[in-house]
């Protein structure tokens, strides 16, 4: 399962195109196509970090390897990761300070607790849906997590560009997310019919950035750089 799973989505298409040349694009079992983020109507440039997978299909079964979302610099790295279900995340803490790394979001919810510089915890999560990710110590530490029921799944870089192959026929379900707009599906046909590209687009428009929580449902407590220093 895990060798579907392309971390950059655009990479992956752009050598399967090299191998098979463009007639690729639209045969049985490959499903290519581009995420599109746009604000009022206006596609973005950067559409990297967006989730796609398909819903339904399971990829190959297999021993995957752990996942890995790490704390650097006070950030979470990668932002966003696709998990499938079941999967386990690993969250080394890669800072020379310490964090609580935690989840409030519905049957995925969990705390890690406080660890330290070089410490490593672990969560396998079960429940398909949106887990976002945060640090009960540094509000600006957000990461997000979708765990789909599905084999296959991307990330996408900058250009928007996915690709699968080895897709099973069948009726199934396209999906993409992103953190600044709500989710789309379409419909997917397997063997794709040739035709228009398939562009999955995400409106922005809406999105406003709102502060979370901490783990007790508290605002953060107001930063200084000695507190922050203690951990
Ligand atoms: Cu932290």
């Amino acid at each position: 399962m895990a060798a579907r799973f392309s971390v950059v989505g655009g990479l992956v298409f752009l050598l399967s195109f090299m191998a098979f040349g463009p007639r690729a694009a639209g045969s049985a079992g490959s499903v290519s196509g581009r995420v599109v983020l746009a604000k009022s109507g206006t596609p973005r440039a950067d559409a990297s970090n967006a989730v796609v997978w398909i819903e339904g299909p399971r990829g190959a079964t297999g021993s995957a390897a752990p996942l890995r979302m790490a704390q650097e610099s006070k950030r979470f790295v990668p932002r966003v990761l696709i998990v499938p279900r079941h999967g386990t995340v690993e969250f080394p803490n890669d800072d020379p300070v310490f964090h609580n790394v935690f989840s409030v979001s519905g049957a995925n919810r969990f705390d890690l607790g406080l660890y330290r510089s070089g410490a490593s915890k672990s969560r396998t999560f079960a429940e398909p849906g949106l887990v976002r990710v945060y640090c009960n110590i540094h509000p600006q530490m957000v990461g997000f997590l979708m765990v789909v029921d599905s084999g296959f799944g991307a990330i996408t870089g900058k250009d928007g560009v996915f690709h699968f192959e080895g897709v099973p026929a069948g009726s199934w379900t396209i999906k993409a997310w992103h953190e600044e707009g709500s989710e789309t599906s379409v419909p997917l046909s397997i063997p794709l019919a040739a035709g228009a590209p398939l562009i999955l687009t995400i409106d922005t428009t809406a999105y406003r950035p709102v502060p979370h929580r901490n783990k007790y449902g508290k605002e953060y407590p107001p930063q200084s750089g000695s507190d922050d220093e203690r951990y």
